[in-house]
């Protein structure tokens, strides 16, 4: 699905899922027809840690999963992986500090398609700003277990500093984001929360994503 302007993208911001095979209980299609059902907004292909699929098998699940959010009209974003982004035409890609300089992502997606920059400080959302980010990842806001390199959580703080600066550009918080705590988030100054395991792993996954969105919706 084609993001035309910020606007529209602070929208599909909102409740932000991200999954990959190693974060599901269950067939990772199933996971995220179930997590569309209870009205997420945006999906990132995150495969990654222990398990993760590499090569053709990661390329099919990619595949499948981006023809079910395309059937259900959900941006479909690519964690880390431009060539897989380019070859599959996805909707964007969600960067880290430790990955390739944005304007060389940009070089090679196009101006067309989100660039999403996980960013830890003022002077690296500066840095992503100039380098032409369409969104920052924030985080962890709280305490997780699902990112083994995760630095210590943080709270709202670099949010809320954002915002006080002036900045303006969408942003979603990550890290141990569940329907209780979403609220705090958004009132920080955050237009969305992305979220693994409070989706992935809930006993229901639908009714994990409609809470989110009802608490996300709310504030
Ligand atoms: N980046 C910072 S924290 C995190 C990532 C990918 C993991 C978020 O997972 P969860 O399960 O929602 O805490
Ligand atoms: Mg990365």
């Amino acid at each position: 699905m084609k993001i035309c302007n910020i606007e529209s993208l602070r929208d599909a911001l909102k409740v932000y899922f991200i999954m990959g095979s190693p974060n599901c209980k269950d067939n990772p299609s199933k996971v995220l027809k179930e997590a569309i059902e209870g009205g997420i907004t945006l999906f990132q292909f995150r495969e990654k840690g222990t398990g993760a699929l590499t090569g053709d098998i990661k390329l099919a699940l990619a595949k499948e999963l981006q023809q079910i959010c395309r059937e259900n009209q959900i941006p479909f974003i690519i964690n880390d992986d431009i060539g897989l982004a380019i070859a599959l035409d996805a909707d964007g890609v969600h960067i880290g500090q430790e990955d390739e300089p944005i304007e060389e992502v940009r070089k090679k997606i196009g101006s067309d398609k989100i660039i999403g920059v996980s960013v830890h400080s003022y002077a690296e959302a500066i840095t992503a700003l100039e380098g032409g980010a369409d969104y920052f990842g924030i985080g962890p806001v709280f305490p997780t277990k699902t990112k083994e390199d995760a630095k210590p959580s943080n709270g709202t703080k670099l949010i809320e500093d954002l915002r006080d600066r002036g900045l303006t550009i969408p942003i979603v918080g990550i890290g141990g984001i569940n329907a209780e705590n979403a609220g705090s988030v958004i009132q920080a100054g955050a237009d969305g929360v992305s979220v693994i395991t409070a989706i992935s792993h809930a006993p229901s996954v639908t009714e994990a994503a409609k809470a989110l969105r009802k608490n996300v919706f709310e504030k």
